[in-house]
């Protein structure tokens, strides 16, 4: 009696769903109509923007639901291989007006909302609250892969955790940074489909058991002292104006029971109602801290908890399908987005273990052919490690396990290398350096058929620094798989002015092929056709002006050079050394020295970790310098300077497109891609950068001549290490350095204050672990070219487009394929939809 719709004969051509068909402007409004009466409660007179917002989001959500069903359909018809993409972080930013460029209806939406007087969609596009389920680069990496995943038509599912809060907003207040907590479900979220009835039950702490089988065989059981319940949450992935709609599965964790019965009957009410307490903060938060590992308990708590929710859901799928469990990696690509979920490894084994019954050897065949790893970052504070004693508390079972994957492991090793004790120590996943720990990379790579870096150059320091033995023992485990970026979202959906220019002058095939953009090289002598492409960026440039001016009450020249450093505050990253050329073009213009200077608008964004100090020190040290070069005469129509509070993602679709300059100035070596870089020269910026990360990449594509390149390449920096770096030296060196220095010291900026920024100057003049003072000389140096190539601007428009022209290889569908053929091998499944009902219901 509960047929399901047919949603599988190929009607070629209709896209429509047979409940709330069409997608013209009059049906968009229509939805809004009944969803504004049936699912909100309101009046169209009385519906504020927010109201407007939801009904066009559900209006919206009606419309990707039959693709969002034929996905799950396609899946049930046994594709190949699906990718599951576990990552404790996707950054996906607003959802709707990318959903309406998903399907082709951005126009008709525009053309409903005027009917209920609002002119501009923009005012309700921007009413989203953005889920900052991430960090950075590493969650919004997952995010452009699910959407290049979908666009490709590879069925694909990611699995993450429903956060309650996300990354914290960011206020600046007195110039500091200050945290609020993130609650972005308080007006509700209308992108997220729960399935309660695809619960999982997940365990923590208790004890293990051995017992006998019925055959006599020697068996474990884990018999955890609490459990968590987790819904999930599927967020639909639209591909561009395809049928594919993959998922993004978001695991939120309840209590397994309201109450206990055996506390209750004994009259202990609370104790009762404790267990639910506890599981029900497992999921509120994430943890605030790119690029260190600084967790506690609950954070491997929450690792453990989705993975072991997707990796039964996983499971789960097969067996409906009638599938035997010996044929998982047939059916599953598991990726590990770095080592967050890399209790996979563990996780995956005790399932079949102690769950299928599986043997070992077949169990650990299986784990070792489904699973592979992304390595993000070479930073030691960044590589997780957990001690024994949380470890075995929390997950008892599998500490077991982990101590037999490495004994098993460590027997191979003996074998390649007898006698060698240091090898065996450095490969050990047991780290027993100080208190005995959990290396997580370890695991990850010992059970991985592929470990990826992110970057060519990031790939080869994974194989040198990182892992040298590792990639001895496994020569071909080790590949790289250079990041991208979705130019659905950062180009036509950012940028949709720079858009218009490419699509009427190379047509439109660059959104799904983004090498298309080659053609441009053609324009690259056309006079009129350079000026159009300045004028296009300036036009952008004026809205980024207003919004500066309505959030820091400056006023800035939409002419000057917007020069941008946009990403999380590091000192790794620099944006002191920023700040420090920043002082120094001040003094030039001070002291008239500035001739042929170019006016900029340096503008930085980003968020520093609640508890690094150094970095909450570089935001204040960045607002104090603002405070006193915007409110300088000399400066007028010179310099100024911008922090924009709270960046995420959607502010950087405001700043990308915005943008002359890019600031990539990491120290050599410890960037380990960089994806803002991408963003920036897709949108036609320059890059000002050093030798590090993808900035490699995008020199050779762009070729030198159109790339600012300054600073101590790795190896540089690693002979300045050895030969012991003495910060002075570089300071006795440089009178305008010293000069810079001075200025701060003296309390310049910081209202005579000359405490206030000494923890920074004794970092730079001490020890100055990332080599600023080291660089800075030739960093002003490469600002005077940029400078100089600014004034010559039917060359710096040259070199503009050429960016765009070339940032082809930058689209994530490229980085996508690249995974695809040689780690995952997953192919395309076009799904295909038909109009029909059936009817026999
Ligand atoms: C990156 C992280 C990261 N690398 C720990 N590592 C985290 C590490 O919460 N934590 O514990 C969170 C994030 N993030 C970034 O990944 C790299 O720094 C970028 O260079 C890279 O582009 C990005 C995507 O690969």
């Amino acid at each position: 009696d509960h047929q399901p719709r047919n949603l599988s004969l190929p009607t070629p051509g209709c896209f429509a769903d047979p409940d709330r068909s069409g997608l013209t402007a009059t049906d968009v409004f229509d939805g809004m109509t009944e969803h504004l009466f049936y699912t909100l409660g309101k009046l169209a007179p009385s519906a504020s923007r927010h109201d407007l917002y939801m009904a066009l989001s559900y209006a919206v959500r009606d419309r990707l639901m039959t693709r969002y069903l034929a996905g799950i359909e396609a899946i049930a018809a046994n594709p190949k291989r699906i990718v599951a993409y576990l990552s404790a972080e996707f950054l996906i930013g607003p959802q709707l007006g990318n959903n309406l460029l998903m399907l082709g209806i951005q126009e008709e939406a525009a053309e409903a909302l005027k009917q209920f007087g609002i002119n501009d969609i923009e005012e309700i596009l921007d009413v989203e609250e953005e889920p900052g389920l991430g960090n950075g680069g590493l969650g919004r990496l997952a995010a452009c892969f699910l959407e290049s995943l979908a666009t490709l038509e590879i069925p694909a599912t990611g699995y993450g955790i429903r956060y309650e809060f996300g990354i914290f907003d960011q206020l600046i207040r007195d110039g500091w940074q200050v945290e609020i907590t993130d609650k972005w479900l308080k007006a509700g979220w209308p992108w997220e489909i729960p399935h309660p009835d695809q619960a999982c039950f997940v365990g923590f702490g208790g004890h293990t058991e051995s017992y006998r089988d019925h055959q006599g065989a020697y068996r474990v059981r884990w018999i955890p002292a609490e459990h968590a319940i987790g819904v999930p949450h599927d967020v639909p992935v639209l591909g561009y104006r395809v049928n594919t709609c993959d998922r993004l599965r978001l695991w939120r964790a309840d209590a397994t029971e309201s109450f206990d019965f055996y506390a209750f009957n004994s009259g202990d009410y609370y104790g009762a109602v404790e267990e639910k307490v506890g599981s029900e903060t497992l999921c509120k938060v994430l943890y605030p801290n790119d690029g260190t590992a600084k967790g506690r308990q609950l954070r491997l708590k929450q690792q453990h908890f989705f993975v072991s929710c997707s990796l039964q859901d996983m499971i789960r799928s097969l067996d409906a399908r009638g599938i035997p469990i010996q044929e998982f990696p047939d059916h599953w690509a598991v990726q590990l987005n770095d080592t967050h979920p890399s209790i996979a490894v563990a996780e995956l084994m005790r399932l079949l273990l102690d769950d299928k019954h599986l043997e070992w050897e077949a169990a650990w065949a299986i784990t070792t052919a489904c699973l592979s790893y992304t390595n993000h970052t070479l930073l030691p504070e960044a590589l997780e490690k957990w001690g024994l004693d949380l470890f075995g508390s929390l997950l008892p079972r599998h500490l077991e396990l982990i101590f037999e994957i490495n004994r098993r492991f460590l027997q191979q090793v003996r074998l390649r290398h007898p006698g060698n004790e240091g090898v065996l120590r450095r490969l050990s996943i047991i780290d027993e350096t100080g208190e005995k720990a959990v290396r997580m990379a370890h695991l990850a790579t010992i059970a991985s058929h592929h470990v990826n870096g992110v970057a060519a150059l990031h790939s080869d320091l994974v194989k040198q620094e990182l892992f040298p033995e590792f990639a001895n023992h496994w020569p071909d485990k080790f590949t790289n798989v250079t990041n991208g970026v979705t130019p659905r979202r950062w180009l036509a959906l950012a940028n949709p002015q720079l858009s218009a220019l490419l699509n009427e002058t190379i047509g439109d095939g660059w959104v799904r092929n983004l090498e298309e953009l080659r053609q441009l090289e053609r324009y690259a002598d056309d006079g009129g056709f350079l000026e159009n492409w300045g004028a296009t960026k300036l036009s952008v440039k004026r809205h980024l002006t207003h919004y500066i001016h309505r959030h820091t009450g400056v006023l800035v020249d939409p002419a000057s050079m917007f020069d941008v450093q946009v990403k999380r505050i590091h000192e790794y990253k620099r944006q002191h050394l920023n700040a420090l050329q920043v002082i120094a073009q001040y003094l030039r213009i001070k002291n008239g020295l500035a001739d042929g200077q170019a006016p900029r608008t340096v503008i930085f964004g980003g968020k520093a970790a609640p508890g690094y100090a150094m970095a909450k020190l570089i935001i204040r040290f960045i607002n104090g310098i603002a405070d006193v070069v915007n409110a300088d005469p000399d400066m007028d129509g010179r310099l100024r300077v911008i922090f924009l509070a709270d960046y995420n993602v959607k502010l950087g679709e405001r700043v990308y497109p915005s943008a002359d300059l890019s600031e990539q100035i990491s120290t050599a070596g410890l960037e380990a891609s960089g994806t803002g870089n991408m963003k920036f020269m897709m949108n036609g910026a320059l890059t000002i950068g050093t030798l590090d990360g993808a900035n490699v990449e995008i020199r050779e594509e762009v070729g030198d001549d159109n790339f600012f390149l300054f600073g101590r390449t790795t190896e540089g920096i690693a002979r300045l290490r050895e030969e012991g770096y003495r910060p002075w030296d570089h300071i006795d060196a440089s009178p305008e350095l010293r000069e810079t220095l001075n200025l701060i010291e003296y309390g310049h900026f910081s209202n005579g204050d000359t405490e206030l920024f000494r923890p920074l100057l004794e970092n730079l003049i001490g020890h100055d672990p990332f080599f600023v003072l080291a660089d800075f000389k030739a960093y002003l140096e490469a600002q005077e070219a940029v400078s100089k190539a600014w004034n010559d601007r039917p060359l710096w428009n040259r070199m503009s487009l050429l960016n765009t022209a070339r940032s082809g290889k930058f689209s994530s569908d490229r980085s996508i394929r690249d995974y695809a053929e040689r780690i995952w091998r997953a192919e395309t499944f076009p799904v295909t939809i038909t109009c029909q009902i059936d009817e026999a219901q």
